[in-house]
């Protein structure tokens, strides 16, 4: 039976180390860091992580406001949101929740937040400094997988690392990452075109299952005592519940756990790691910004 890796722990864990940093900061005579987050329309599960984002935020001593905006804002409009952003010297780090509605280029939203306020990561400038290896903001999610096999004492060095998805905000990052120098995996990146998937996950010593697709990830996919970490966020009808819905990852998690060494849950595992470092990030920002 395999360990859980508890995301809930140890992003408290983290938080609580932000914590202490903030309060550090603020006592050398700094206003409190200030994340601004710009959440478009109305999709229910967006609007939930982004009340997560601000519930930490208060927790960590980090000022935030969500700015939220009618799905028919145009592109234009959202573009000089964020200039507005990048030259008020008050907000420390900006995210743009995604996804966004399809009348606007997420790309060209991206690109435009000032790099020095790119809390997410996700700007090419930080993707750059990533694969490079050189300091800078890394995506909160991949950047929370990396702390959760280090704070659980799992090896990376040597180890077979396969990244299933190949998303600019989980899937490209994760891969880079577990290659670093001192990290040292040897990495394999899958996706939907991959032939003989199983054949290629089930050598993983570290599987990482950014799909998308309910229990896509089943126990004859993973090699016994594996590490496997489950970044899926799905919804799944569920009339026994109040809200009518489940969460369930892209890890059929009840057979792998027979198999695996570590699995981490969902939810209560990616997730909450993922906004831990999003704080982490937003203090840097605040830090790098005098
Ligand atoms: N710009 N867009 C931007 N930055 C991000 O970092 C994200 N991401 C992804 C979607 N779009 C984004 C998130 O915030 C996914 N994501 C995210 C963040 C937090 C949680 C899930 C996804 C999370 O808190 N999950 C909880 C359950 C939350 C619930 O009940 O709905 C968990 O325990 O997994």
């Amino acid at each position: 039976m395999a360990q859980i890796i508890d995301g809930k722990a140890l992003a408290a864990q983290v938080k609580a180390e932000v914590k202490t940093e903030v309060a550090a900061w603020t006592a050398q005579g700094h206003r409190p860091p200030y994340l601004a987050v710009v959440l478009v329309g109305d999709n229910p599960a967006s609007a939930s992580y982004v009340r997560g984002k601000a519930k930490d935020a208060a927790e960590v001593g980090i000022n935030s406001d969500t700015l939220h905006y009618e799905t028919d804002i145009t592109e234009a409009e959202l573009l000089d949101l964020i200039r507005r952003l990048n030259q008020d010297n008050t907000v420390d780090g900006i995210l743009v929740q995604l996804p966004l509605p399809d009348h606007i280029n997420e790309q060209k939203v991206i690109e435009a937040i000032a790099p020095e306020k790119d809390a997410d990561g996700f700007h090419p400038a930080s993707i750059g400094q990533l694969v490079l290896g050189q300091p800078g903001f890394q995506p909160a999610t991949p950047a929370g997988i990396m702390e959760m096999l280090t704070r659980s004492g799992i090896p990376t060095s040597g180890a077979h690392a396969v990244v299933v998805g190949r998303s600019n905000i989980v899937g490209k990052p994760m891969a880079n990452l577990l290659l670093q120098k001192g990290v040292d995996a040897t990495v394999t990146i899958c996706h939907s075109r991959t032939r003989d998937l199983a054949a290629i996950t089930r050598s993983a010593d570290i599987l990482v299952a950014a799909i998308g697709r309910a229990h896509f990830i089943t126990a004859d996919m993973v090699k016994p005592g594996a590490t496997v970490i489950d970044v899926g966020i799905n919804r799944v009808d569920d009339a026994t519940r109040e809200r009518g819905y489940r969460l369930v990852g892209d890890v059929d998690f009840e057979a792998v756990r027979d198999i695996a060494g570590w699995i981490t849950p969902v939810p209560g595992g990616v997730g909450p790691m993922t906004r831990a470092m999003l704080m982490r990030n937003t203090l840097n920002a605040a830090k790098r910004a005098t």
